[in-house]
């Protein structure tokens, strides 16, 4: 392929250059456009405070562990070598995006190396962010996004593999997603190239504001009074880089700048992967890993230094699993730490209880959905065995639960 020369105008340049690494102010933020902290022990309090204010956090100097793995696996089953991934990024390489590759890539399989580096890389994060236990996503997805791509997708994995290369509308990861899990879980998400191009699009604060759509929004420049879901922030992928959010913030895939100008047939194409981490979750048939000893001991020490509901809600959510009792303090509107009064609801079988906690997080003001129309789908949920039997041995006092679901 003829590399291709991109021209730019200046305020494409100037995010270049703001999304520069940052350690000398990790928890800065430049205008329109998200600064990445390096993940080191002594910046873990600045990535936690970043997270809090903003529900999304890019982390930079990441132990490559995780990323070389995720690359190998995605050469290993699309054929594509790290170079073309490379060059693709720059608009060096077209990627055809076959009907049987966006099969294979849909649903990447969870291996037991890609989940060990995982947690060996951002397990000081994770349970800082969701607690000592964690469910790591059984599946994954790959991207492969062209920079002319016009498409639009309002649904996820749907078995035809649209979702591979389409743009995703704004939605929260939630309510988005078909099964039930946690609004506490949080996105990793890998960029596996640099790409010249706003890859994604965040609305920093989202996360506090409660569920504003019950499924799909369109993308953020076809939608109409996308001032209600609030001021957006774009990423420009690098690879290297993590991208950690929470699973209420809205976000969606970016497009062209309308300020960018290339020169015809440059079209550089964004490739990524999406792994999900979620606190204990006893409606999510799979199995969770405690990442410290006495979980539930660690879960008490914890809440006694904290008094952000955002990084208490997955505590909560954990305690009311295991049926243990939980003091509650005053929650403010929208918390997600809602979610663990259903969870109590859930466990003794009380839907006005269900539905009163559903009432707590939805943002009727700004929000697009009725809540009856999240109460109703909510209260599909059941307990599974899966999760509490992977945790028996270091959180004993979960069992009366466990003995209380049928075998
Ligand atoms: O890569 C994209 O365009 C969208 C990704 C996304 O929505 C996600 O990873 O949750
Ligand atoms: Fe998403």
């Amino acid at each position: 392929m003829r590399p291709r020369t991109v021209k730019v105008l200046q305020d494409a340049a100037i995010k270049d250059i703001l999304v520069h690494n940052s350690t000398d102010h990790p928890a800065l933020r430049a205008e329109d456009t998200l600064m990445a902290i390096a993940l080191k022990h002594t910046n873990l309090d600045a990535i936690v405070d970043a997270y809090q204010r903003d529900g999304i956090v890019v982390l930079s100097d990441v132990d490559p562990g995780p990323l070389d793995t995720l690359t190998q696996m995605l050469s290993d089953c699309s054929g594509l070598t790290a170079e073309r991934i490379e060059a693709a990024g720059r608009g060096h390489d077209d990627i055809e995006v076959t009907a049987e590759m966006r099969q294979n890539l849909a649903r990447g399989l969870m291996t037991p190396e890609l989940m060990a580096t995982c947690h060996e890389v951002f397990g000081d994060v994770l349970v800082r962010l969701i607690g000592p236990i964690v469910h790591t996503s059984q599946t994954f997805h790959y991207q492969i996004k062209k920079r002319s791509e016009s498409d639009v997708v309002r649904h996820g994995h749907s078995g035809d593999g649209r979702e591979v290369r389409a743009l995703y509308g704004i939605h929260n990861e939630l309510t988005a997603a078909r099964v039930l899990t946690t609004p506490s879980a949080l996105v990793c998400w890998v960029p596996l190239n640099d790409y010249e191009g706003d890859a994604l699009y965040f609305y920093p604060g989202s996360h506090r504001r409660g569920l504003l759509v019950n499924g799909w929004l369109p993308r953020h420049e076809d939608l109409e009074g996308s001032d209600r879901v609030g001021p957006v922030m774009k990423y420009r992928p690098k690879r290297g880089q993590i991208v950690l959010f929470h699973f209420l913030l809205m976000h969606g895939s970016g497009a062209p700048s309308a300020t960018d100008r290339y020169e015809d047939g440059y079209d550089p194409v964004r490739i990524s992967c999406d792994l999900r981490f979620f606190p204990f979750c006893g409606v999510l048939d799979s199995s969770a890993t405690s990442l410290r000893p006495d979980p539930i001991g660690w879960i008490h020490n914890r809440m006694g230094e904290l008094s952000d509901d955002l990084l208490l809600a997955p505590l909560y959510e954990t305690l009311a699993y295991c049926g243990l009792p939980i003091e509650w303090p005053h929650l403010p509107a929208y918390s997600p730490a809602f979610w663990a009064q259903f969870i109590e609801g859930l466990l003794v079988h009380d839907e006005s209880r269900m539905d009163a906690a559903v009432e707590n997080l939805v943002n009727t003001e700004a929000g697009f959905d009725p809540v009856t129309s999240y109460q109703e789908r909510f209260r599909a949920a059941r307990l599974c065995r899966q999760p509490y039997e992977s945790i028996r041995e270091s959180v004993p006092e979960a069992e009366p639960v466990l003995s209380s679901l049928a075998g």
